[in-house]
């Protein structure tokens, strides 16, 4: 059995009933074997980034410990999407679910299905803001900053439209 791991995991939602949709996720995650949860973050409502002609997101970090190989966390987050009806159709687009792994304790990882941390963490406010507010002084693998210096950092040109405002679960 591989050791335990803390995994922070982002949950994005834009279509259907977006907070439902991670509430699901966030009930599912807590029994999912080998997962221990702890802390959710805010939820936060953030316009939408790449593609931008798509309704707002709604996006959350959560953390916990992780007793199972990274591929067996990412076939666990995609059963998780597909009970909620997540299609692929087009990159970035649209989706009721999205998990991603943002990080998995040191690890880096570089495959072609799964990279960890996650690749593009670093340039998005939707990650940043809510990982910094559950773990403001952790130095995240591969770049050996915390999420609020990267974000502080990031490029204006970047981070312009990427407007990112705490909501109530309620
Ligand atoms: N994959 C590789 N690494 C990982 C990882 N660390 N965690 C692979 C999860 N999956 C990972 O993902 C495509 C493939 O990425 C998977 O098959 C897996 O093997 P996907 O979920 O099928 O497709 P996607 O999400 O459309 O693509 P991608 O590239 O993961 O998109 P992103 O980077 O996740 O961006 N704007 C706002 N405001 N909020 C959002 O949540 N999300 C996206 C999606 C774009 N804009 C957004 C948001
Ligand atoms: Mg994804």
């Amino acid at each position: 059995m591989p050791r335990a791991r803390e995994a922070f995991i982002g949950l994005g939602s834009n279509l259907g009933q977006p907070k439902k949709h991670l509430m699901f996720a966030l009930e599912r995650l807590a029994s999912l074997p080998g997962y221990t949860a702890g802390a959710v973050s805010s939820l936060y409502k953030t316009a939408a980034v790449g593609k931008t002609d798509q309704p707002a997101f709604y996006n959350a970090v959560c953390r916990g410990m992780y007793e199972g190989t990274p591929g067996e966390l990412l076939r666990a987050l995609q059963a998780l999407e597909a009970a909620r009806g997540r299609e692929r159709s087009e990159r970035w687009g649209p989706r009721t679910l999205d998990l991603d792994i943002l990080l998995l304790g040191e690890l880096v990882m570089d495959q072609p299905d799964l990279q960890v941390p996650h690749p593009r963490l670093h340039e998005r406010g939707f990650v940043l803001i809510p990982l910094a507010e559950l773990a403001p002084e952790l130095l995240l693998p591969r770049w050996g900053k915390t999420a609020g210096q990267l974000w502080q950092e990031l490029d204006p040109a970047e981070k312009a439209g990427q407007e990112v405002e705490k909501v109530s679960w309620a």
